[in-house]
């Protein structure tokens, strides 16, 4: 019996996705988009029901960033329960999940978060190497070959947001990117949400810029919807709009590059739990009310796009 309330270690993440599958077949089906720079599987979960019938898609990965570890435990707690729902016959979960495939990537950065376990905890970036630095790894979220290269960006290797050697340098976005441009000519991404930690946000294009984005009134009504969501569950605030003024201004981010590049409006940086007081070492009692709130505020979302997509 997999533990919802602990975190793990990239192998026992790894196994559950194959325990997950075989358990639920006609639910969930996993494949490798690509492998990290160290040659890790990005293991990519289709959760959805197959009806004969043309369906859309919805995006949300975790662990970009390593040390951010509630990212992926609420990845799989959401995932589960979803699943559960679906069996339980919630009625609007059995919609989303006959009307929509849902492609979760648990881990995207593998070889920054298995460093976290045995290296160092609170390690952000990649694991690849800079040319003529000692210092190693690339920010994944400045390197989307959107406005790559702009505010809030470093161009220097050992920097925390260093935005790589050039748009897509590293392996994981380059595949996030290939696997969702390929998919979008055959279903169209109705969502994408890169969950993060810590600060309780939720965070809308455009991340580059403080300028707002033609379709922020649509953004701004879901954000209000996913939020009031999570609110009504534990009656935590997460604070919401567009990035660069409620957060800081980043370039080559992945939900700029979600709504810029592939013109997906509901696309989002999600900080997770908490405020600060414990920061990315947030303790394990907090993982299920961290993913029971997101829980409620992904699936009355879904909904709402649903409702006006
Ligand atoms: O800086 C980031 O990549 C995100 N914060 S984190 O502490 N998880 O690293 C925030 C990205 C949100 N986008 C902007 N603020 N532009
Ligand atoms: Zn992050």
């Amino acid at each position: 019996e997999f533990d919802y309330n602990t975190y793990h270690p990239l192998n026992e993440i790894m196994d559950w996705i194959v325990a997950l599958e075989a358990e639920y077949p006609a639910l969930v089906t996993s494949f490798v988009i690509g492998n990290s720079y160290e040659g890790r599987d990005l293991v990519t979960m289709k959760v959805g029901v197959d009806t004969g019938k043309p369906k859309r898609a919805f995006w949300f990965n975790g662990a970009i960033h390593a040390r951010e570890w509630i990212s992926p435990a609420t990845v799989m707690w959401m995932t589960n329960k979803m699943i559960q729902d679906y069996m339980g016959a919630d009625p609007d979960v059995t919609f989303l999940l006959e009307a929509y495939d849902f492609y979760i990537l648990t881990v995207m950065n593998p070889d920054g978060y298995l460093y976290t376990w045995t290296d160092d905890r609170m390690w952000r970036k990649t694991r690849s190497p800079n040319d003529g630095s000692i210092c190693i790894g690339t920010d994944p979220n400045r390197n989307f070959d959107y406005e790559w290269g702009g505010l809030g960006a470093s161009d220097v290797p050992c920097s925390s947001t260093y935005r790589g050697a050039y748009p897509l340098s590293e392996s994981e976005v380059e595949h996030v990117v290939n696997f969702i441009r390929n998919q979008s000519a055959i279903q169209p991404f109705d969502m994408y949400i890169d969950y993060h930690s810590y600060s309780q946000l939720m965070l809308s294009a455009w991340g580059y810029t403080y300028d707002l984005p033609a379709d922020y009134d649509a953004m701004y009504a879901h954000m209000e919807v996913y939020t009031d969501g999570i609110f009504s569950v534990h009656g935590m605030v997460y604070e919401y709009g567009n990035a660069a003024s409620i957060n800081y201004p980043a370039s080559g981010g992945s939900k700029d590059w979600g709504y810029g590049d592939r013109g997906i409006v509901y696309s989002y940086t999600v900080e997770l739990r908490d405020t600060g007081e414990y920061g990315f070492l947030l303790p394990e009692d907090q993982i299920q009310p961290t993913a029971e709130e997101n829980y409620v505020g992904l699936i009355d979302g879904c909904i709402h796009i649903a409702g006006v997509v």
